[in-house]
């Protein structure tokens, strides 16, 4: 028998028996009797296809669906089942959060953790007509204040009782997420028989990794009728390679098994090389040659290490089959408030979009979920290393036995599920609840409630059944009594942007690895119009700025926006500007760090993507529109690309070549005319950089008698076939005050064989230009374009043909400043 998936007849509604009279009869009508609902699901996706409340994240909505947070709902479902003999099992891949489950009208048992896994043993209890079951889910608010009742007020950030529920944390509310607790069935729920013997805990290892040979270890126990194993067959195969062990066993309860691999074909991240994906198969068969179990899994060999120090130093640094990587990512959240919505295209499209921006790693951040497998698989082919929170992010945690049981139960389980991947890179504690503890006591976090769990007892499940891979308690963590404290492990940079620091003080900065850092930039116009009423787009309106969860966030925008750029705040200019100024704190952090290499070792952007369509620090909204900072941002990223700086009164081009071959090529320099974008002078270096180097060019000093606030500079960087692979741009001084010239920029839309273009051209210098037509997304925003150039921009969008060109709004700076 397969599995049979419970996923039709369902029903909702809710369970009114402990609610208050008064607030009873303030609820929706709909409430009261049984409406159909989806499975994996939530109360409120279930409410809103029910046409009970309205979209959850238009305009306000969410301050008038409290009410759905502190109500129990029932979920029910019939179902026919006619094999019911022999042990079967019912599977609930995650129940989120505080459940009880009743089959047939008899109690089988109780949920209480949304990052587990539930089975429960259903035999003899199956009927073949009409089975019933049934799914009480307690609201997670009144559940988590219960506990907090009980176990005492702990200090965490922003909502306190969230603590107290493995549940994801974001979802009672976030500085960038709306307050949705969710309740509801949110992974798949089947039934199974209950296998004979099962492989559990399965491990892959690489030990050891040279060009000639890899020494793996494949470690797994088995659970059931293990007396009933003869022979173990263990085989890893590439192509045509396969390798292959045969154990014969007598009752085994663990196997580890050495393999060595010849010629291996390691697994790189983005940027440094291949991503060959090895197939482990695991085959278990009686005496008599019945095969009983079989488990399949795609692995990588790779040597991964976290070194922490280098030469006598501190250090914080990614060393990946002897290379030192340079980590460059982005922070990923939950890519939805809702999440059972997130189908396996979105994640394919975002993690797509991290690799095409030139990173190589994804944190998945503390304060969200552990990712279904998807995910991983998805990290693996496309070469981006995870960073892996486990789920406890800004505050103190309980640690009363209960909770440290279930704790437990959710490590093991969620590293046995992911441990194999090749893209799984380093485990972390939590975020940021050491070092908000020791901002706000001054103390050292030894004292913060929860600490047993980040420092004995993950490490202890970790030394048993993944002992190999780096753990990190927290991020940001160090030896320092201050977690942040530069010297010593990674940082979080929030003095920029949260505590109001301007960006150009990045330069001071000398983290070994920043793990968080970023700047606000509005969502999208399209995205932003979509929720936001006609008559609330304007930057001070409430409804707009509910839609920014920072405190003082949108304040923030117009401060750095004041710094940098000219302030505007009617709707489009704002969107124009806010992007821009996140683009270009982007850059200038991103370009500092990398600079900074070899002491910088990563840097990870909070964050790449939104739940909601919001103003936050994503840099892909909602809607999976990039913002501007994200070209700005792959374009940092380069592995080999060239930044322009001004030291002391000279102009300073710098090459890093973050690879492992030297790099041959070209870099030209040039100052150009602000007003026309004439050559001034232009200087050109030939390139020998070292693999994993990076290299100062001769200053170019200051004219005699220039000053440069008339001009400014690109580089262009050529590899030895000539190709323009990298390409900047610099002013010396804030752009508001740079005196740009009036342009006009001409733009048609063509067709070539690889799609539809812009084709724009300009009749000076236009800095930044960006385009915006609703129906049309543009794949490169913010572009620089020379009077006698013509840019081809590809565009993304139905129909881009019967779109008049003069109905796409172009944005320059050159409008602005001019103004
Ligand atoms: C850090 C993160 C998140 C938060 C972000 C922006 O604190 O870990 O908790 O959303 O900064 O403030």
């Amino acid at each position: 028998m397969s599995k049979v998936c419970l996923k039709d007849n369902w029903e909702f509604m809710l369970d009114n028996v402990s609610l208050p009279d008064e607030i009873k009869k303030k609820l929706p009508k709909g409430v009261y009797k049984w409406n159909p609902a989806v499975v994996p699901g939530t109360i409120h996706t279930d409410l809103l296809n029910n046409g009970i409340i309205e979209d959850p994240f238009y305009a306000d909505n969410e301050l008038k669906l409290v009410w759905i947070n502190g109500c129990n709902w029932i979920y029910r479902t019939v179902f026919d089942f006619y094999e019911t003999d022999g042990a079967k099992r019912l599977v609930f891949e995650g129940l989120d959060t505080a459940a009880a489950i009743n089959l047939n009208g008899d109690p089988l048992g109780f949920a209480g953790n949304m990052f587990l896994r539930h089975e429960f043993d259903v035999t003899g209890k199956l009927k073949k007509k009409k089975n019933k079951l049934e799914i009480i889910f307690f609201s997670p608010v009144i559940t988590a204040k219960s506990l907090e009742a009980k176990y005492g007020n702990l200090p965490v950030a922003l909502n306190p009782e969230r603590v107290y529920l493995r549940k994801a944390q974001y979802s009672f509310g976030w500085d960038w997420g709306p307050s949705f607790p969710t309740s509801g069935i949110w992974r798949d729920v089947y039934i199974e028989e209950i296998p004979s013997v099962v492989i559990d805990r399965l491990r892959f290892d690489t030990l050891d990794l040279s060009d000639k040979k890899a020494e793996v270890e494949v470690d797994f126990s088995l659970k059931g009728n293990v007396e009933l194993i003869r022979i173990v067959k263990i085989r890893l195969q590439h192509g045509a390679v396969a390798i292959e062990k045969e154990l014969v066993v007598d009752r085994p309860e663990k196997i580890c098994s050495g393999m060595i691999v010849l010629n291996p074909s390691p697994w790189y991240p983005n940027g440094e090389g291949e991503q060959p994906l090895y197939k482990l198969r695991i085959e278990l068969y009686q005496d008599n040659g019945k095969l009983i179990c079989l488990e399949e899994r795609k692995v990588g060999i790779r040597k991964l290490e976290l070194r922490l120090e280098e030469g006598g130093k501190p250090a914080f640094k990614f060393v990946i089959n002897g290379k030192p990587v340079f980590a460059r990512g982005f922070n990923w959240i939950p890519a939805d408030s809702f999440l059972p919505r997130i189908e396996p295209d979105k994640y394919k499209t975002l993690l797509e979009m991290v690799k095409e921006a030139n990173a190589n790693m994804v944190r998945v951040w503390g304060g969200g979920v552990y990712e279904p497998d998807y995910f991983y698989e998805l990290c693996d082919e496309l070469g981006l290393m995870v960073w892996q929170d486990f789920m406890f992010a800004c505050g103190a945690y309980p640690e009363y036995d209960q909770f440290l049981e279930s704790v437990r139960k959710e490590i093991v389980d969620n590293v046995c599920r992911i441990q194999y991947h090749p893209s799984l890179a380093i485990w972390c504690g939590n975020n940021e609840n050491e070092w908000i503890w020791y901002q706000s006591t001054k103390t050292s976090p030894v004292h913060l409630p929860g600490y047993n769990i980040y420092h004995r007892v993950i490490p202890e499940i970790l030394g048993g059944i993944d002992p190999n891979r780096p753990y990190w308690p927290s991020s940001p963590f160090g030896n320092d009594d201050d977690p942040n404290s530069q010297g010593t492990g990674n940082n979080h940079q929030w003095n920029i942007w949260s505590r109001w620091i301007d960006y150009n003080e990045v330069s001071k900065d000398n983290s070994l690895f920043v793990t968080e850092f970023g700047l606000q930039g509005p969502a999208n116009i399209s995205t932003l119009n979509s929720v936001i009423p006609k008559k609330n787009r304007k930057t001070f309106d409430p409804v707009f700025e509910h839609h920014n969860k920072q405190i003082e966030g949108t304040e923030r925008i117009f401060r750095f926006m004041a710094s940098h750029l000219p302030v505007k705040s009617e709707w489009m200019d704002f969107n124009y500007l806010g992007q821009l100024n996140q683009a270009l704190g982007l850059k200038k952090c991103i370009e500092h760090w990398r600079a900074n290499m070899p002491l910088t070792s990563g840097t990870i952007i909070w964050q790449l993507n939104d739940c909601w369509p919001v103003t936050s620090w994503a840099v892909v909204d909602s809607n999976l529109i990039p913002k501007m900072a994200y070209y700005f941002t792959k374009n940092a990223f380069a592995s080999r690309f060239a930044l322009i700086k001004k030291e002391n009164s000279a102009i300073v081009p710098v090459v890093v070549n973050q690879q492992g071959s030297e790099f041959h090529g070209k870099l030209v320099l040039k100052e150009l005319n602000l007003k026309d974008g004439k050559e001034i002078r232009s200087v050109k270096a030939g390139l020998n950089c070292p693999p994993y180097t990076k290299s100062e060019m001769a200053p170019l000093p200051v004219r005699k008698g220039g000053d440069e606030s008339d001009t400014f500079f690109v580089s262009y960087l050529y590899n030895e076939d000539g190709v323009l692979i990298h390409n900047n741009l610099f002013y010396k001084n804030e752009w508001k005050h740079a005196p740009l010239p009036e342009v006009k920029v001409g733009k048609e839309i063509v067709k070539l064989d690889e799609g539809y273009f812009l084709n724009v051209r300009a009749n000076r210098p236009a800095f930044f230009t960006d385009f915006y037509h609703q129906g049309l997304e543009f794949k490169e925003r913010g572009i620089l374009v020379l009077p006698g150039t013509v840019l081809k921009i590809k565009i993304k969008g139905r129909n881009p043909d019967k779109v008049d060109p003069a109905e796409i709004k172009v944005f320059t700076l050159n409008d602005y400043v001019n103004a």
